[in-house]
């Protein structure tokens, strides 16, 4: 492995870096293909990781970085399941001089000084792609348009700015309604269960199902169908992460619009990890580079998609 020179009382000695990241959990197929990218990159830069696993809980995840400052790493890195709550164990990491880098999902605290930059996607933009795609796949359409939203888990950034993107776009336009909006968690199963619970309650009103990410679109699809609803006709589904799974359920015919949200942060990670253990200083935001796939180019895509 590659190994850092630093020069210390006149002496070039090597010096790993050593990164802990507390990653959110393995709820989903993008989760799974972070966690690989992750892992993967810190070997590749020869960067020293520990590595943790918060089931989706928070308060497992401020376990983690705790144990990361006591054990004095040379950077943390985690990818905050919700959004609030970050001030104390942040203070903490600052007091002992330890830079945190937020991936993936962002956090919401005023001293911004408690992080050093935000990798990750713009999850506003993705949910007002996908608006825009419902206000142009409708719009010879005078509506009603009956929205039921599957949402991923409950205070998470992607969560929100979902919601909040659709409803930016589609919030001057009185005929798309949303008309059931729960959490699924982010999985298949939770996915599933909600779908069921809204099929019943709901059944033919529905018009879109718009799931916050691929595994719950892949589970609500699982439910419709053994309500006896057609996914992708009858229903249309939008969904974000764009994984194979999601595809696939493309090609199928079952997912109508898949916005792309990227996983394979650990590249970046990794040399932002470098340049602050180089003293450089790194732009407050990074983010990812991403697109809209309708479901008409998904079998020509899929044999290049990476997760
Ligand atoms: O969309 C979902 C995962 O934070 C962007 O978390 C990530 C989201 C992703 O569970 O599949």
């Amino acid at each position: 492995a590659l190994a850092m020179s630093l020069v210390v009382d006149g002496h070039a000695q090597d010096k790993q870096i050593t990164l802990g990241f507390a990653q959110v959990g393995a709820e989903s197929a993008w989760r799974t293909a972070n966690t690989v990218s992750v892992k993967e990159a810190a070997k590749d830069a020869g960067i020293n990781l520990k590595f943790s696993d918060a089931q989706q809980k928070q308060e497992n995840q401020i376990r983690a970085i705790r144990s990361y400052i006591a054990q004095k790493v040379n950077v943390i890195a985690f990818s905050p399941v919700v959004e609030s709550g970050w001030e104390p164990v942040l203070q903490e990491a600052k007091k002992a001089g330890i830079p945190v880098i937020l991936t993936d999902r962002a956090i919401d605290v005023k001293d911004k000084s408690l992080y050093t930059t935000m990798i990750g996607s713009d999850f506003l933009e993705e949910g007002r792609r996908a608006g825009r795609w419902l206000e142009e796949e409708y719009k010879n359409n005078p509506g009603p348009i009956n929205i039921a939203e599957l949402q991923g888990t409950v205070g998470s950034a992607p969560a929100n700015d979902r919601h909040a993107g659709l409803m930016e776009i589609i919030k001057n336009d009185p005929k798309f309604k949303i008309i059931a909006s729960q959490s699924g968690d982010f999985t298949l199963a939770g996915g599933k269960q909600v779908m069921e619970a809204f099929a019943k309650t709901y059944g033919k009103q529905i018009n879109v199902v718009y799931a916050h990410n691929d595994d719950m679109a892949l589970g609500a699809i699982q439910a419709m169908e053994e309500a006896g609803m057609k996914p992708g006709t009858d229903v249309k589904v939008v969904s974000f992460d764009a994984t194979k799974g999601g595809f696939q359920a493309m090609i199928a015919g079952k997912i109508n619009v898949d916005v792309e949200c990227s996983p394979l942060l650990g590249p970046q990670l990794m040399s932002a990890v470098k340049d602050l253990v180089a003293g450089k200083t790194l732009p407050k935001r990074i983010v990812t580079k991403e697109t809209v796939f309708p479901q008409n180019v998904a079998a020509q895509i899929l044999p290049s998609r990476k997760y």
